[in-house]
């Protein structure tokens, strides 16, 4: 049998606090959902999906961001988005609403897009432009003003 040593072992988190508490709050901060949608004028549209995931308990960040009025800031955040711990991108747009194909093409995330209801074409406009996407470019597409539903499915797949 050993020796019972007088002075007792250092513990990791005595060793390393810092780095132990650094690693505490990347885990606690780290968004695993990106909610974006094409303007600000969507947010209240969008604010549903924010809702059922933090009913969940799952953390989510919330961008800007158009496919057609700012084309690389979509690529930029879509390419990295894996890479800071995204799991699941909710995209929701109105009109010829591109930005879930376009989240899609430049991420391998699952994307869910959102169709938002605008003032004409009864959100069909939108609608077709979620749903028809080409193979190879999945988008898995809620229902017309259907946030609730994008919520709700991400935070199925982030749970499964
Ligand atoms: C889309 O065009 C947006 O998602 C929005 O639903 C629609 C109209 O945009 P705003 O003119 O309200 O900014 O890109």
């Amino acid at each position: 049998m050993s020796e019972i040593s007088e002075e007792p072992r250092p513990s990791r988190t005595a060793t390393m606090p810092a780095v132990e508490a650094a690693f505490e709050e990347i885990a606690v901060d780290e968004p695993l959902v990106g909610i974006i949608m094409g303007s600000k004028n969507d947010k209240s549209k969008m604010q549903p999906a924010g809702a059922a995931l933090q009913e969940a308990g799952i953390r989510f960040e919330v961008r800007v961001m158009s496919a057609h009025r700012d084309p690389e800031l979509v690529r930029e955040y879509c390419t990295n988005a894996r890479l800071r711990g995204l799991r699941v991108i909710i995209a929701g747009a109105g009109m010829s609403a591109a930005l879930p194909g376009v989240a899609a093409a430049h991420t391998d995330l699952p994307v869910i897009g959102v169709p938002i209801l605008g003032k004409s074409l009864g959100g069909l406009d939108a609608l077709l432009s979620v749903v028809q996407m080409p193979p190879g470019v999945p988008v898995a597409c809620v229902a017309i003003d259907g946030a609730k539903n994008a919520g709700l499915l991400a935070a199925r797949i982030i749970n499964c």
